[in-house]
């Protein structure tokens, strides 16, 4: 198909789309042109111009079969769509008074008639026709060349891309939008246009989105040598989305959750979402458009390549120590849970039965760490030279991980055979580390093992290419002798470390050079110096972190476990002039409870929430005077994004929870202070969090004060929502139960049903509450869902699948509720695919 012209006459009752396609025969064979249809009917279907009669061609399951004689035809066809009634959010929907597409997986095929699978490439022109009035914007991908007025006040716009793509790829924005204008200078000299088009009210919150995107070209041209290539690049911000962002050629399509921010509004946190998926997006000009995917398994080759390039934008744009962790935070929260649960897959799954289920934390933040394993065993240089041969090779083409593995191999020069195991196994390897030392020959020996439990339909797996960034310090100087990267192949293997006369103390993984979980014997002793010494800022964070574990999981275990070391490592870190405060703030964060639940053969929430709840307390209690300090140490300047702003927010926020956390009377009012005399969301938020765990007057008086301000803005309303559906109160499930039923709350908008139900399925305490109602609460709302937008119900099942981590009567209850989900007469694919595998 290398051309397709597309006529759209717009209105949100009633869209026609003509199209023209080029369409020429692909090889010797025979075969009808077969063009995929979701819910579209034919109104009229031409072949070199001549109309065809119902009997000339067919429909199969929703596809056009048209048999064409000669090697070169042009196929026209034309359907009506209603894009007001398309509650799905695929294909052309409305959204708010703007009609917008999104294409990506399948939804080119709920537009017109195509082959819609990633590697046909087509040159796209566009004709966009409507009421002038309603919809004075008329945006599409590439370049715009012409636009005119029409009789009965209506306009037109004709825009072209003059690079092929794909379809999913294909976007159209049309509505009454005001454009934060901008314009960007290439490294060749080339002037780009840069528009983001919002509603007229939200233009003074797309400051930050603009810099970003600015921050971003460069970025790619100074670390990836890669230029943008239109003469505009436009994002539009729409509030009904069912992902973050899709990166449509030329024309972005934003949850508006990750462009709108100020200080009143967004917290830090949405400041990063927003700098950091405007990156994502604008990467995928080269990792993903230019060089595209054959098929939908290789989608973690743009999906996990432009992860790593996002994470290494924001690392590069703020502190790279604290993002490494939250990243690895994220990855162990989302992608260890999938890889040990029914719904493992491999980086390049085998099968699917609904593609829009596989963009999932292994496609993408799995598929990051793949990727950035190469970068860590090839070097920076060698790196890049393999992504100038990967880029170079591939410009143009629809490519597949393996061309990136070769172009990594050729390009850095490095053999990656046994690596390629990362892109097939699914599962997290296990690393065995045993440390021993020989006083005689004052040798150090390390020991590695490495195994995987199996996975759905991976019964036995083979070892791994494991690179470990390693170093021993020396007990009596304190010092490391530095880092060496060792590359674990074999199922068990030895390296030797000569001179030390004492036995060494083991930092391993390092920056969590490989996402694998580490089992070592180390003493709380041992951790507690890594806590205080470690020069890696990942590797000292880690050893905090499994200092509590080790209290948290002994304890839950019914063991008497003392937590002096703990409280004793968390005061150092909290007075060690030398460490910024961001990084504090996420070392003495105590782990998830869902965390301490991983690391437990069987998932107690009631005795985890007790046990994590009583150490919270302890450090509160013991170190209370401190945490005041670092409360009454307010910012003298006006608010600000500075990453020293920042740190001394995030460090804020953790003394106030510690000081609410040890009982304090007076906690509440100083949370409430806090909640009232904020300039910023990020210490009105967390000190909402903190007053919504607790049962104080100042609970509810906060909620109602946040509720009243923010009723009518829509992003900030959801965070009214989701901090009660995260909240850590005893009666959590019932808050939630009539949450929903709250006038404010709605199906149609899939931020407002994440923010409440997809919280909630992630408050480990609350969700899996003995009664059963957390189940029951989360399959009623998958049912009613599914009917509206079966991709947003499919991602609130995996929390259910988790069954056989839990006792016998919670499984039972959770199978029921997947069975119950099951049992809906005309229940989608999505959620069918995902309810039947997570009881398999
Ligand atoms: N590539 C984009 C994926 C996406 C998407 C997938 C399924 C359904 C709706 C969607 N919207 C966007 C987003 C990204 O990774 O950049
Ligand atoms: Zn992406």
């Amino acid at each position: 198909m290398p051309d397709i012209a597309l006529y759209f006459v717009l209105d949100a009752a009633r869209t026609e789309v003509r199209s023209l396609l080029k369409v020429r025969r692909n090889g010797a064979h025979d075969r009808p042109l077969k063009l995929d249809g979701d819910e579209l009917t034919p109104l009229e279907v031409r072949v070199d111009g001549q109309p065809l009669t119902p009997d000339q061609w067919a429909m199969e399951g929703g596809a056009l079969i048209i048999p064409l004689g000669g090697e070169e035809h042009e196929v026209e066809t034309l359907v009506g769509l209603a894009p007001q009634s398309n509650s799905k959010l695929m294909g052309l929907y409305a959204s708010g008074g703007l009609l917008c597409t999104q294409c990506e997986a399948e939804g080119f095929r709920r537009i017109t008639f195509f082959p819609d699978r990633p590697d046909v490439l087509s040159r796209y022109s566009v004709r966009l026709e409507a009421d002038k009035r309603l919809y004075p914007v008329l945006l599409a991908n590439g370049d715009p060349v012409e636009k005119g007025d029409l009789p009965d006040g209506r306009h037109w716009a004709r825009w072209n891309d003059p690079y092929p793509k794909p379809c999913y790829l294909f976007a159209l924005v049309a509505g009454n939008l005001a454009c934060n204008a901008d314009s960007f200078t290439t490294q060749s000299g080339r002037n780009v246009q840069l528009g983001i088009w919002v509603k007229e009210a939200d233009l003074p919150r797309t400051a930050h989105a603009m810099q970003a995107l600015k921050n971003s070209m460069a970025w790619d041209e100074r670390v990836y040598g890669r230029e943008y290539d239109l003469d505009v690049f436009n994002i539009v911000a729409v509030a009904d989305f069912n992902f973050g962002a899709m990166e449509n050629k030329g024309l972005n399509i934003f949850n508006s959750r990750y462009i709108l921010a100020d200080p009143d509004t967004a917290t830090d946190l949405d400041y990063d979402g927003v700098e950091g998926v405007v990156a994502h997006e604008y990467f995928h000009n080269w990792s993903g458009n230019r060089v595209t995917c054959r098929d939908w398994f290789q989608l973690s080759l743009k999906e996990g390549f432009t992860v790593f390039r996002d994470q290494n934008f924001s690392a590069d744009m703020g502190s790279a120590a604290v993002k490494r962790i939250e990243d690895v935070r994220v990855l162990r929260a989302a992608q260890f849970q999938e890889d040990s649960g029914p719904l493992a897959h491999p980086v390049r799954p085998e099968s699917y039965m609904e593609i829009s289920n596989f963009y999932t934390a292994t496609i993408y933040n799995k598929g990051a760490e793949l990727i950035r394993m190469m970068a860590l065993m090839l070097g920076p240089e060698r790196f890049r030279a393999g992504t100038d041969l990967y880029f170079e090779r591939h410009d143009g083409e629809a490519a597949t991980c393996e061309d990136f593995v070769r172009a990594m191999e050729e390009g850095g020069g490095i053999d990656l055979a046994q690596f390629r195991r990362w892109y097939e196994q699914a599962g997290t390897p296990h690393v065995r580390a045993l440390l021993t030392h020989d006083a005689a020959s004052g040798t150090a020996e390390l020991t590695l093992e490495q195994h995987m439990a199996p996975t759905p339909g991976q019964p036995g797996k083979l070892p791994m290419a494991i690179p470990l960034r390693v170093a021993l310090f020396d007990r009596d100087s304190g010092k490391s002798r530095g880092d060496e990267l060792l590359m674990l192949t074999q199922a068990r293997q030895s390296f030797t470390f000569d001179d030390f006369a004492t036995p060494p103390i083991l930092s391993i993984n390092r920056g969590f050079s490989a996402p694998v979980i580490i089992e070592t014997d180390r003493s709380q002793a041992d951790l507690a110096f890594l806590s205080g010494h470690d020069d890696d800022p990942f590797a000292r964070y880690e050893a905090m972190q499994q200092l509590m574990v080790n209290v948290l999981v002994g304890r839950v275990g019914g063991q008497m476990v003392d937590d002096a070391a703990v409280i004793a490592a968390i005061r150092d870190t909290i007075t060690d002039p030398l460490l910024d405060s961001a990084f504090i703030a996420e070392a003495v964060r105590l782990p998830s409870e869902a965390y301490i639940g991983d690391q437990l053969a069987q998932v107690d929430p009631d005795a985890i929430h007790a046990t994590r709840d009583a150490l919270q307390y302890r450090i509160g209690a013991e170190l209370e005077s401190l945490w005041r300090a670092i409360h009454g140490k307010t910012q003298a300047n006006a608010f600000s994004l500075s990453p020293a702003a920042k740190g001394a927010r995030k460090l804020r926020n953790m003394a106030l929870l510690y000081l609410n956390a040890s009982g304090a009377d007076d906690g509440a009012a100083i949370a409430f202070g806090q909640f009232s005399d904020a300039d910023n969301m990020t210490e009105r938020q967390a000190a909402l969090a903190t007053l919504a765990n607790g049962t104080s007057a100042e609970r509810e008086a906060a909620l109602d004060i946040f509720y009243n301000r923010y009723r009518d803005d829509a992003l900030t309303l959801d965070k009214w929502f989701q901090t009660q559906a995260f909240a850590f109160h005893p009666d959590t499930v019932d808050l939630v139960e009539e949450l929903g039923r709250h006038p404010d709350f709605t199906l149609s908008n899939p931020n407002r049903v994440r923010s409440l139900y997809g919280a909630f399925a992630g408050n480990q305490w609350a969700f899996h509450h003995r009664s059963g109602k957390g189940y029951r609460m989360v399959a009623d709302c998958i049912i009613a869902l599914d009917k509206i937008n079966p991709q947003t119900a499919a991602r609130l099942v995996p929390p259910l699948g988790r069954w056989r981590r839990f006792d016998e009567e919670r499984a039972a209850m959770m199978r029921a509720e997947l069975q119950r989900i099951l049992s809906q007469p005309g229940l989608s694919r999505d959620v069918t695919e995902q309810a039947s595998k997570s009881l398999d």
